[in-house]
C-alpha cells in the first residue's frame, strides 16, 4: 500500500458532564485524529493521549511530536512494503508509544480495509453481532449525585456499571450502590493505580458487595504487589495501565496478579497486539472486557468491533456516543437493548461528519509521503 498523505487533526470536544478519576477531572477531550490518504482509500484512527500524563506517561503534544519526527518515518521507509501488519514491527525500535504507535497502525488498517472492503469485526475475528455495553462513572461530590447518575444509566439500558474508586471514595459509594440498585446489578469499580498494597485490608472490605473485579489498584509497574493483593481480597483483579503488550499479559496471568484483563488497543500499541492480548488471555481461560478512553465514534467503532472477539465476555466500557458527547464525529452510537452494534461497513464502518469536524478542528497538519 503506498500512502500519499498523513494529516495530524487536533480537535476538541466537550464533554456532556466532567469526568472525575482518582487522577484527575477532564471537562473536554482533546484529540488528534491521524487520516491517512493512499490512490485508493482513506483511514481514520484517534489518538488515545490525553492533554496531561496523568492515565499514563504518554501525552497529546508529545504523542504528535513522536508521530511526526520517529513514528512516520519508519513508515515512510517501508515504501510500498507498507500494510497495517508490517506497522508494529517497523515502529518497534522506538521504546514506549504505543498510543502513538496505535493510532497509526489503526489509520493504516481503516485505510487497507476499506480498500479491500473488508470490515473491523471481519478482519478481527468478531462472532457477535452485537456487543454489552458498560459504563464508566466519575468519582462525585456526593453519593446521592452518585445513585442518580447511576439510575439514569440503568433507565438508558446500560448492562453494567463501573464506579470510579480513590482512597476516600470506595465503601460508601460502592455499598450505597449495592443496596440501591440490589444484588443481579453487574458493578465493578476502577482505582486507576490509587492504592498500595498497604490497602489491603481496607480493599478487602469491598469483598461482601459481590463486585465483578476492582481494576488496577495499585500501581502499574507494581505486578507483585497485584498478585499478593490478589490473594488477600475475594474480588477478582483486573489489570488495565499495567498490561501495555501480550508480553505484560502472560507475565501477569502467570504470576497471579490478575485473573481478567482490560483490553484498550491504544493502550497497548494498536488492534493487532490487543487481539494477541485477547488469544493468551483466551489461552489461560482469562476473561477480556474492552476499556475505553472516551473515543468519539472513529474510535468506538472499532473498539466495538474488537468486543465482538469471542473472549469478549464481560460488557465494555464501549457507551453509545451521548455518554460522552452531545454531538459525536460520526454518526451516534446508540444503545439497542443495552447493546452496542458492531458495525459491518468496510473498515471502521463508520465516516467522519464532515461539517462536525470543521467545527471541531483547533489545528491540522499534513505530512505529504
Ligand atoms: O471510554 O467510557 C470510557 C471511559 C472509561 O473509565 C474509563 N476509562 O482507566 O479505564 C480507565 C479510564 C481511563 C480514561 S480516564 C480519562
Ligand atoms: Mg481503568
Amino acid at each position: 500500500m503506498r500512502i500519499e498523505n498523513i494529516e495530524l487533526r487536533r480537535v476538541s470536544l466537550p464533554l456532556v458532564r466532567p469526568f472525575r478519576t482518582s487522577f484527575g477531572t477532564i471537562t473536554e477531550r482533546e484529540i488528534t485524529l491521524v487520516h491517512v490518504s493512499t490512490a485508493h482509500a482513506e483511514g481514520w484512527a484517534e489518538c488515545a493521549a490525553e492533554v496531561r500524563p496523568l492515565y499514563s506517561s504518554e501525552f497529546i503534544d508529545a504523542s504528535d511530536l513522536v508521530i511526526r519526527d520517529h513514528l512516520i518515518p519508519r513508515l515512510q521507509a517501508l515504501g510500498d512494503d507498507l500494510t497495517a501488519e508490517r506497522v508494529g514491527s517497523a515502529l518497534a525500535p522506538v521504546k514506549g508509544h504505543q498510543m502513538s504507535k496505535a493510532v497509526l497502525e489503526a489509520a493504516i488498517l481503516d485505510a487497507q480495509l476499506r480498500q479491500s472492503g473488508q470490515s473491523f469485526g471481519g478482519y478481527l475475528g468478531a462472532v457477535h453481532d452485537t456487543v454489552p455495553a458498560g459504563v464508566s462513572v466519575g468519582i462525585m461530590d456526593t453519593v446521592d449525585e452518585l445513585l442518580e447518575a447511576v439510575a439514569g444509566y440503568l433507565a438508558q439500558g446500560y448492562l453494567r456499571i463501573k464506579l470510579k474508586i480513590e482512597p476516600g471514595w470506595d465503601l460508601a459509594p460502592v455499598r450505597a450502590v449495592r443496596e440501591r440498585f440490589g444484588p443481579d446489578l453487574l458493578l465493578q469499580v476502577d482505582a486507576n493505580t490509587a492504592y498500595t498494597l498497604a490497602d489491603a485490608r481496607h480493599l478487602a472490605r469491598l469483598d461482601p458487595f459481590d463486585l465483578l473485579l476492582i481494576e488496577q489498584p495499585l500501581g502499574e509497574r507494581d505486578l507483585l504487589g497485584h498478585a499478593a493483593l490478589a490473594r488477600l481480597i475475594g474480588t477478582a483483579v483486573c489489570l488495565d495501565e499495567s498490561i501495555e503488550s501480550a508480553q505484560d499479559a502472560a507475565a501477569a496471568i502467570s504470576l497471579g496478579a490478575c485473573s481478567i484483563i482490560n483490553v484498550k488497543p491504544s493502550r497497548v500499541g494498536g488492534y493487532l497486539e490487543a487481539r494477541r492480548i485477547h488469544d493468551v488471555a483466551a489461552a489461560h481461560g482469562v476473561p477480556v472486557w474492552c476499556g475505553g478512553m472516551l473515543e468519539t465514534g472513529i474510535g468506538r467503532a472499532a473498539n466495538v468491533a474488537l468486543a465482538g472477539l469471542p473472549n469478549f465476555v464481560l460488557p465494555g466500557d464501549t457507551s453509545a456516543s451521548d455518554r460522552y458527547y452531545a454531538q459525536d464525529l460520526t454518526a451516534p452510537f446508540v444503545l439497542e437493548d443495552g447493546h452496542l452494534r458492531v458495525p459491518t461497513g468496510p473498515g471502521t464502518g463508520v465516516q467522519v461528519l464532515p461539517d462536525v469536524l470543521a467545527e471541531v478542528t483547533r489545528s491540522r497538519r499534513d505530512i505529504r509521503f
